[in-house]
């Protein structure tokens, strides 16, 4: 089936996904995270492939977030399954047996810091920014950045990061050792291609074990951890709070919001 939310493209042994929705700057709707998906399923063990880059259409956007629209009136129960169907996705990327590359071309922003994070490493263009700003709209996030931030880049900063919602540019994320290297725009691609090649010198097997051994010491990339689990389930309680429909609600109506603490 045609993906509608992004495009695939095999080209010299690397799987390419790139998200496609420029309109809402490459924003992650639940099909988005499906289709991303069904792409990692589909070239899991094909020969042709031995990595993967996950990058944004055009120059502005890697991805600016979870797609706001889509679920600012939901459920506890809704953002619970919604949660935990995005966190199978993005263990899926974070315990890949090929390495993943996240090409990040500017703005990564809440679910879309997390989908650059559970990537293996992250190049970034100059002009990148990356933030968790979820606490403006009465939310954590809800991929597992509340666990990968503090993993690569340390409790105290992701902890400022997280409660003030602040964004940081390039050249911060990598001294923070968020990202792995930052280069031109018009320089990313070949920086990662570059990357990938070196790897695809290397025996696979080696490859996919050094991933699985890296994610053991954190907890396997998978949510058996009680802070994954914690996350899903605060992560639902938000959906519970009058602050997250104000919060939701004012993004989409370009307002500043007026949070009442319940
Ligand atoms: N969702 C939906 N639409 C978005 C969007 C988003 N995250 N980000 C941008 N857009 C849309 C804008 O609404 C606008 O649409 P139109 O008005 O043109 O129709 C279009 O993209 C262009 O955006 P702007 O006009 O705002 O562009 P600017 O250059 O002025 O600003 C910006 C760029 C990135 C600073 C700004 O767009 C912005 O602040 N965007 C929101 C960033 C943000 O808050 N991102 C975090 C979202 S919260 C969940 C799991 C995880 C999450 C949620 C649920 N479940 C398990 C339920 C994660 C939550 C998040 O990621």
């Amino acid at each position: 089936m045609q993906a509608e939310n992004i495009l695939t493209e095999v080209r010299d042994n690397t799987l390419y996904i790139t998200i496609n929705r420029p309109k809402a700057l490459n924003a992650l709707s639940i099909k988005t995270i499906v289709e991303i998906d069904e792409a990692l399923e589909e070239y899991m063990y094909h020969e042709d492939v031995k990595g993967v880059v996950i990058t944004g259409a055009g120059e502005k956007a890697f991805v600016a977030g979870a797609d706001i629209s889509e679920f600012s009136d939901f459920t506890p129960e809704q953002g619970k399954t919604m949660s935990e169907n995005g966190h199978d996705t993005f263990d899926k990327i974070e315990s890949y047996p090929k390495p993943v590359i996240a090409a990040v071309n500017g703005y990564a922003l809440g679910g879309g810091c997390e989908l650059a994070m559970a990537c293996h490493m992250r190049i970034a263009s100059e002009n990148a920014i990356f933030g968790q700003p979820e606490v403006n709209l009465g939310l954590i996030p809800g991929y597992g950045g509340t666990q990968r931030l503090p993993e690569l880049i340390g409790k105290g900063k992701a902890l400022e990061l997280l409660l003030t919602g602040d964004s940081i540019n390039a050249a911060m994320a990598l001294e923070l050792g968020l990202v792995n290297d930052v280069v031109p725009q018009s320089e990313l691609m070949k920086r990662v291609q570059e990357i990938l090649q070196k790897i695809y010198t290397k025996g696979p097997v080696a490859v996919s074990k050094i991933i699985q051994s890296v994610n053991a010491h954190y907890r396997s990339g998978s949510y058996v951890g009680d802070g994954y689990k914690t996350e899903i389930s605060q992560f639902s309680a938000c959906m519970d709070s009058e602050d997250f429909r104000e919060g939701t609600a004012a993004f989409l109506e370009k307002r500043k919001p007026q949070f009442q603490g319940r």
